[in-house]
């Protein structure tokens, strides 16, 4: 309705809808209002979190408009839209990214110096949103990113927990967790939105009759309500666009208990009332790993029945008929977790929008496309029949009959018994449960895959069934990142330097850093480059120093392996060769070593006993070498304590070079193997995920490749793959493994790493000493070139050329050709 206009507004207060406010004085104004009107702040009283808040509302209130004009445009449009649902998102800190997107950080900047304030000093306060797990929910994050700097209409829907992932502290050479109170001093970024929101039911049982007219219904009597309320937060695009993302919070309907409070059992109602709020309390710290767990199950089911319900709603309010739902909307189910929303859209059709079947599910079938991100077995969820039948008991009865019809599909086609028990969306196999992923894929238009190898194993391997059933359903879409946070924004050294050298356009289109291949051999900018990323490491070592206690060399090589402790991604791969240095310099024989740093971080879930093993590995390998005159101006070894966003983008510039090791197979993509490149950081790496597409990108020349393929992976396991050999026929990891068990490492207890060398000498199911030999013999590789400081440079210089591919951008205009068929919308400036 025009006269709704938001340009009617800001003319009608003769100011200009597009004009945000983006002079020094602008800035310089709104601040100190927010800093005295919103927040009441005394000068000589202000506290760093006080100037923090003020800026971030001063920033807020721009990003909040850019969001409001974009969804206006969108409407007049009447585009086709996306809806992410995600249990996790890991944005990182809004204020910075913000500035940037707004182009407004050197005008803050100087706004701030005027009241002799310091940007950096303010933008180190924020405390990250840790809503997330790694790589998937950062994942997210950067695909709301480039959602909105590409004009695609989209909603970001997930959960705002209360506690994120757990911080972690070293103590005594373990990982310990404390809570992540990450809303302890406020969040100034997200809009509370006390009229959105919906009931959610859960347990109790249902009940069929026939309406008067002679229909079939069934009515859900649940056992317990709560309220789902929405906080809204802006995500902006570079430049222009602003997009939101939604997170449910669990509270307790207030009309519910009040049988009970009227009894004047005071107590139980509140106590009812702390029960619903649960729900949305804490992240559960566990990537790749399904914990099982009730409540894990009734989040997923809390945040997506919330977002559906608000979905129709919206689309119902525009004046449209749910039967056109689908065509109006794409949903995309970031991972299995979401998965149960196939039978909540049922649900919400047939039994509060009285639809017929064959449409509730023409509907359905139509809106959901799910990406799985894991090939692991033990991270493929299913939920037992007893759990779902207790707390949603009619998505039970839902799959059961979406299950019924779809068995008798197969049946009609000729496919076997053995194939359809394969396939069934029920479990026979011990205690009966879903297979989530099954639900998925049949209640879901397309399926993919994150890079080209994961999506090919997910059709040959664990979907082939459905692979065969429905080919065209099957696609890929290779991962991008967020290049504007991983490169603008965290490493502005280089930013500049290649912004000199080929213009920004780079900035929205990555492909454009080809134009740097010319300079590779250049020597003048090869020491401009080598400068950039020694003053990155120069800062690096500064947050070393502090947060490890470890003083490094900047000078030294740096090594680096950041992501979640798995025993797949095999951290302790690298730990052995480091023990494997250690002991050759200490035999005399360390000259063709470089003097390295071997940095890690990344957090264990904190009920994986060996991944918590791994990193006690590394600390007290960190303490030997660290502490040893002998090797310590050769080896130093690092662990850098809480992992997190922030840490992310000071670490990916300072790297020389990048481990991407994992068992070929087993590593769906990788994204911090793009981050690490984007910073011109050489990788050595496996063919896994995508480590094979960036190999492709950059050159096989230009990338340490090591290890088995996945193919032959398969054949040592099939023929009988025994680790023990290794031990015994290969002197080297023998010495290295028995030092393991020596009593050199961690107070002197031999038996403390024992379950680890015991892991590896009986199982090794990730065959860790199958790949050792090469994986050593590509180090000394790595020697030589570091040796050789301008071919070291130049091949940084093409890795970072040849990065177009793996920006988000790309990924997300993928998803829009491929799966979505959305349009991207030219936004009016
Ligand atoms: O393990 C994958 C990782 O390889 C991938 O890059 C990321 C984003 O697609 O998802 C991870 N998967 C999970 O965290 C759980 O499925």
């Amino acid at each position: 309705e025009h006269n709704r206009s938001i340009e009617k507004y800001f003319s009608s207060i003769g100011e200009n809808a597009s004009e945000i406010g983006r002079s020094k004085a602008d800035i310089k104004k709104d601040f100190l209002h927010k800093l005295f009107y919103h927040l009441g702040r005394v000068p000589a009283l202000t506290t760093d979190n006080d100037l923090y808040t003020a800026l971030a509302l001063t920033v807020r209130d721009r990003a909040l408009r850019q969001f409001v004009r974009s969804t206006e445009q969108f409407a007049e449009k009447d585009a086709r839209g996306v809806a992410y649902f995600s249990a996790e998102f890991l944005p990182g800190p809004h204020l910075g990214n913000n500035l940037l997107n707004l182009e407004i950080m050197e005008e803050t900047r100087q706004a701030l110096a005027e009241l002799d304030l310091d940007l950096d000093h303010i933008l180190e306060q924020e405390v990250e949103p840790g809503l997330g797990n790694g790589g998937l929910g950062r994942l997210a994050s950067c695909y709301m990113n480039s959602m909105a700097t590409l004009g695609i209409p989209a909603i970001g829907y997930g959960i705002r927990y209360e506690f994120g992932i757990f911080k972690q502290e070293i103590r005594e050479g373990w990982q310990s967790e404390a809570t992540d109170k990450w809303l302890h001093y406020g969040n100034p970024w997200e809009v509370m939105r006390p009229e959105i929101s919906y009931e959610v039911k859960f347990g109790g049982r249902t009940e069929a009759g026939t309406s008067k007219e002679g229909k079939y219904f069934v009515e859900w009597h649940p056992e317990s309500v709560i309220k789902g309320t929405a906080y809204d937060t802006p995500i902006l695009g570079y430049q222009s666009n602003g997009i939101i993302m939604r997170l449910w919070k669990a509270e307790a309907v207030e009309s519910f208990d009040f049988s009970i409070y009227n009894m004047g059992d005071y107590y139980r109602a509140v106590e009812k009332k702390l029960r619903s709020e649960n729900i949305t309390k804490v992240l559960y710290p566990n990537d790749e790993n399904l914990s099982g767990k009730e409540l894990r199950l009734k989040q997923q089911y809390f945040f997506v029945s919330c977002s559906l319900q608000d979905m129709i709603h919206l689309h119902l309010l525009q004046g449209r008929r749910l039967n056109e739902f689908h065509e109006k909307f794409s949903v995309q189910l970031n991972d299995t977790h979401p998965s149960i929303a196939v039978a909540e859209l049922m649900r919400l059709l047939l039994d509060e929008h009285d639809m017929e079947w064959d449409d509730a599910w023409h509907i359905t079938s139509h809106t959901f496309a799910y990406t799985n991100h894991t090939l692991l077995p033990e991270a493929l969820e299913k939920w037992s029949i007893s759990l779902l039948g207790r707390i949603l008991p009619r998505h039970l009865e839902l799959i059961y009959e979406i299950n019924s019809r779809f068995l008798e599909e197969l049946r009609e086609k000729g496919l076997n018994g053995e194939q359809i028990a394969r396939m069934s969306l029920i479990d026979d196999h011990g205690e009966q449960a879903v297979r989530m992923a099954h639900l998925a894929t049949v209640g879901s238009y397309k399926v993919n895959g994150v890079s080209a190898l994961h999506s090919r194993l997910l059709k040959t391997q664990v979907l082939n069934d459905f692979a065969k059933l429905w080919p065209e359903k099957f696609t890929n879409v290779t991962n991008g990142v967020a290049h504007r946070r991983f490169l603008a924004l965290s490493n502005p050294r280089l930013a500049s330097l290649i912004t000199e050298k080929i213009g920004d356009q780079w900035l929205t289109d990555l492909t454009s850093f080809r134009e740097l291949e010319k300079y590779a051999g250049d020597p003048a900018f090869q020491q401009q480059w080598r400068k950039v990323k020694l003053e990155n490491k120069k800062e690096l070592c500064k947050l070393l120093a502090e947060r490890a206690g470890v003083e490094v060399d900047p000078a030294m090589l740096f090594d680096v392996q950041v992501k979640r402790i798995h025993e797949y991604k095999r951290q302790h791969l690298k730990v052995l060769h480091i023990i494997d240095l250690y002991l050759r310099i200490k035999d005399g024989k360390g000259e063709d070593i470089a003097a390295s740093a071997f940095i890690f971080a990344g957090k264990a879930a904190p009920g994986y006993f060996m991944a918590k093993l791994i990193i006690r590995l590394i600390t007290a390998v960190a303490d030997l070498i660290n502490n040893d005159e002998e090797v310590n101006r050769k080896l130093k070894v690092v662990f850098l304590p809480n992992f997190n966003v922030k840490q992310a983008q000071r670490v990916y510039p300072a790297a020389d070079l990048s481990e991407q090791i994992s068992m070929a197979g087993k590593e769906a993509s990788g994204t911090g193997n793009m981050k690490f490149a984007l910073n011109g950081a050489l990788t050595i790496g496996t063919l896994d995920g995508a480590n094979v597409e960036i190999m492709e990108e950059v050159g096989e020349e230009n990338f340490f490749l090591f290890g088995q393929t996945t193919e032959e992976v398969q054949e040592t396991k099939r023929k009988g793959y025994r680790p023990y050999e290794f031990y015994e026929e290969n002197s080297n990891i023998r010495r290295v493994l028995d030092f393991l068990v020596s009593g050199a490492l961690g107070e002197g207890d031999p038996e403390l790493f024992r379950p680890l060398f015991n892991n590896l000498v009986q199982q090794d199911q990730y065959q860790l000493l199958k790949d050792f030999r090469s994986y050593c013999e590509k180090k000394e590789e790595v020697f030589k070139l570091w040796a050789n400081e301008s071919e070291w440079d130049r091949r940084s210089i093409l890795n970072v050329a040849r990065m177009g591919k793996f920006s988000s951008d790309r990924s997300i205009r993928d998803y829009c050709e491929n799966i979505w068929n959305v349009e991207p919308v030219r936004l009016r400036d």
